[in-house]
């Protein structure tokens, strides 16, 4: 018997813990298993002693965390007959409904609001061909929408309201306890729509309760100042920030996070646009490691709650990276404009005089 094992996604890896039977086609696209990077420069440059890990889920196959909930829903969807999934989208989530539902072969409809879903996103799901809906409205109203022609038209809702997207994306926390061989004594995300952060808890207590590992993390939520009804402690109605794909502010995973928050003992908190900004430019320049804006949300609050005692010295943490950076190349190029290359001859002396220069 071949030793070769091919990795072919977490529903295999996790088959035993996700509501799968035998017979049930997958539809994967070999999501998961994603790398758990230790930084090493950002710990020394806050000047604390605390082990910093980044779970970098934008190196799954659509860029984001979203395909761990999307290869349940779909297999899910397809294993119930349905030939069409709709969801609402900051963007992430209709790139990858596009994507297995191309897998499928099934339909899918997306609701995105106008003008305020990062380039990628667009560009991939017109490339996996799904039927794209612009509202002129935000992220709430689609969802809203979406709730109600789901009773009267034959679509499967794809959103994080759908329990089987929960059951993918807390295998992230599954895979971090098999890797490190212990849950982080704090995890920190960014929280939007509230599902990731609901999945994570499931999936940590989960372990905890069948003795796979014996501690929990704190759970510490993460928001963009415009868009952070947590910290409100209310629903928002005009949720705005630069970080796109967190500009919710009627989370539907409400209840959920809150008990997340609690039972973890954990806290929410919120930061600025350049705060995120900030923190997103530290990971590229210092770690090289390229996330998109509401990810590095996650790494602006350790950051601040590591310097300022809150997560004491000593520490395991784990920042869930949920985008890839090159999603959004236009909020990229327009926060390092002031660094724009500068053109010159192609010549070896003014290359040699560029290069002279700069160092
Ligand atoms: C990069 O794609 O809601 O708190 O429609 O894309 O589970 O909603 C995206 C959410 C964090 C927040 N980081 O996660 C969508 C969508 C990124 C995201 C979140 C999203 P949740």
């Amino acid at each position: 018997m071949s030793t070769h094992k091919h990795y072919t996604g977490l529903i295999e890896r996790y088959r035993d813990r996700l509501p799968v039977s035998a017979d049930t086609r997958i539809i994967s696209l070999n999501e998961g298993n994603t790398p758990l990077i230790q930084l090493q420069n950002i710990p020394r440059l806050l000047g604390k002693d605390v082990t910093i890990y980044v779970k970098f889920e934008g190196l799954n196959p659509t860029g984001s965390f979203k395909d761990r909930g999307m290869t349940m829903a779909v297999t899910k969807a397809v294993e119930e007959g349905s030939r069409a999934i709709i969801c609402a989208s900051t963007g992430n989530t209709s790139a990858a409904a596009a994507a297995y539902a191309a897998r499928a072969g099934i339909k899918a409809f997306v609701l995105i609001p106008e003008g305020k879903i990062a380039q990628g996103k667009l560009a991939q799901t017109l490339m996996y061909d799904a039927t794209i809906i612009q509202i002129n409205g935000n992220f709430d109203q689609g969802m809203a929408l979406v709730k109600e022609v789901a009773e009267q038209a034959p679509v499967t809702i794809v959103n994080s309201i759908n329990p089987y997207r929960i059951d993918g994306q807390k295998t992230a926390a599954f895979e971090i306890v098999d890797d490190l061989g212990f849950a982080p004594n704090y995890h920190c995300l960014p929280v939007g729509n509230a599902g990731n952060i609901t999945a994570y808890w499931k999936g940590y207590k989960e372990y905890a309760t069948d003795r796979v590992c014996n501690n929990r993390p704190v759970m510490c939520g993460y928001q963009a100042a415009g868009a952070a009804p947590f910290v409100a402690g209310k629903m928002i109605d005009n949720p705005e920030t630069i970080a796109t794909a967190i500009r919710i502010g009627h989370p539907q995973s409400w209840e959920s996070a809150w008990a997340a928050q609690k039972e973890s003992g954990g806290w929410f908190d919120k930061f600025t646009d350049d705060q995120i900004l900030a923190a997103q430019k530290m990971l590229s320049q210092y770690e090289g490691i390229f996330c998109e804006p509401a990810s590095a949300t996650s790494l602006a609050g350790a950051m601040q709650d590591i310097v300022s005692g809150t997560i004491p010295e000593g520490s395991t943490i784990v920042c869930t990276l949920t985008g890839n950076g090159l999603k959004d190349p236009g909020s990229a190029i327009k926060q390092c404009a002031a660094a724009h290359p500068v053109t010159i001859d192609a010549s070896l002396d003014a290359v040699k005089r560029a290069i002279l220069d700069s160092l």
